[in-house]
């Protein structure tokens, strides 16, 4: 095992790698921006490194710095956590040149899954079902690209090589409308990404958002721990997600888990991963894999009682998987709400000084947040102050034990979305379960009628 590691990231992350590392028995070096001085997993550190101003660009985007400070530090690894340089090829393998291990897959596969276009053909080949579509780049030739359109029928949804978590995508729905859509969006995908490379798939109306979790290590050994469903959305920014994901039959996670697993082995994959996909009319279509621990990752250890990040370290120290596909078990419902610092109905961030933080307990009941009473949350980041994760025996349960946790959340001095959540956590739909990826705007719009 390492004897440190640098955590290259910031918020409620970096206190949960933090933590898994302490468990672990392994030094934790924190690097923070001047704008994250007064973070609590900075005030907690043995050691921490104050690596640029408070603009991400020039801290935790900044990878000579990054690098300097595992340097200086003595750090053996990396661990990215999720967003800024986490699915960064560029920077895993600078961080491998370096001479440390970065606490994730190879830069081959995060270069592979960052490319949508080779990702999908690498599922195809691995035999995960996909979005019928183009099975590759779009052609610049207009009869070409109206003939594939036809043979998969309107609508059709062109998307960029380049995007993903929904970035670079057009939808279109007539033939006039097709040509003319295609060449936005490489312009677009060109500029964005530096790659106008686009594809096109059959556009699903009503999916649901389903993701499947997997591990695996350095000796092609691959499991799945079950699926998350992340469909209550706003602009692609996920609110709350829950595992297991209601009214889907276990022989149907398992066939797709399997398929998953399948890939992993193939691809030589290595640490957490996630395969996205809809889920419609009782069918799974992959559509991205992320290459990195996910914000919504407790819900999954909650019902599978796998921790997912001591894992990560544990598999990019070179160390086996402990468990096997057959010790992995879902056992009851667990739900995350993300706390966002925002107005609840208008989404405007609200940063500023927490003049009061409760957080709420009892069984069943975890907080991952970084912040606290008096705590001041920096305007140059997302605005996401912590997450509330409940377990419970069943769905309902644990939707119970979401409504307490909510009542007991005490937050003052800035606005939170608490109030949507506590307001969801009663909607009879969602109560009710499986409500698809539209149903958050869709809610949004008939409340402010
Ligand atoms: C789609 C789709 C419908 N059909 N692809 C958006 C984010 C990116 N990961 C893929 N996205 C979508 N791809 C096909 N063929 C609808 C979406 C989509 C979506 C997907 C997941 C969660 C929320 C979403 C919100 C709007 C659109």
């Amino acid at each position: 095992m390492f004897k440190k590691i640098l955590v290259a990231n910031r918020g409620e992350i970096a206190l949960r790698i933090q933590r898994a590392c302490r468990e672990l028995g392994v030094q934790a070096v924190m690097v923070y921006s001047e704008a994250d001085r007064e973070a609590k997993y900075v005030k907690l550190a043995e050691e921490a490194v104050c690596i640029g101003p408070g603009p991400s660009a020039l801290s935790y985007l900044n990878m000579p710095a990054i690098i300097s400070a595992a340097e200086v530090t003595d750090a053996e690894a990396i661990h990215p956590g999720y967003g800024f340089l986490s699915e960064n090829a560029d920077f895993a393998e600078r961080v491998e040149q370096s001479g440390f291990q970065f606490i994730g897959p190879t830069p081959e596969a995060i270069r592979m899954m960052g490319d949508k276009v080779s990702a999908k053909q690498a599922m195809i080949r691995a035999g995960v079902p996909c979005v019928p579509g183009s099975e590759g780049e779009l052609p610049d030739d207009p009869a070409q690209i109206r003939r594939i359109a036809k043979t998969i029928g309107y609508p059709v949804i062109i998307k960029a090589a380049g995007g993903g978590g929904g970035r670079g995508m057009r939808v279109v729905h007539t033939e006039a409308a097709l040509v003319n859509a295609v060449q936005m969006t490489k312009a677009e995908a060109g500029a964005a990404f530096g790659n106008p490379a686009v594809y096109m798939e059959k556009f699903l109306q009503n999916p649901r958002h389903i993701e499947i979790q997997v591990l695996a290590d350095k000796f092609r050994n691959a499991v799945y721990l079950g699926e998350r469903d992340c469909s209550m959305q706003r602009r692609h920014q996920k609110i709350i997600e829950e595992a297991p994901a209601p009214g889907i039959a276990r022989k149907l996670i398992e066939k797709v888990g399997e398929r998953c697993v399948a890939a992993c082995k193939k691809m030589g994959y290595r640490g957490a991963g996630t395969f996205e996909f809809l889920y419609e009319n009782g069918e799974f279509y992959f559509i991205e894999m992320n290459t990195r621990v996910q914000v919504e990752h407790p819900v999954t250890e909650m019902v599978t009682g796998i921790d997912i990040v001591k894992t990560q370290i544990m598999v990019a120290a070179g160390e086996k998987l402990p468990f096997i596909q057959r010790d992995i078990e879902i056992h009851g419902h667990a739900i995350e709400c993300r706390l966002n610092a925002e107005d609840p109905y208008k989404f405007t961030p609200s940063p500023g000084r927490i003049t009061m933080w409760h957080a709420p307990g009892g069984p069943g009941v975890r907080v991952d947040s970084h912040v606290y009473t008096n705590y001041f949350v920096p305007p140059n980041y997302d605005s996401m102050v912590g997450k509330i994760i409940v377990h419970g025996d069943t769905r309902d349960q644990a939707m119970a034990r979401m409504r307490t946790a909510l009542a007991e959340t005490l937050v003052e001095g800035i606005s939170t979305n608490i109030p949507l959540h506590r307001e969801l956590m009663a909607d009879a739909k969602f109560m009710a379960g499986g409500t698809n990826i539209h149903y958050l705007e869709e809610w949004m719009a008939r409340r402010t009628r």
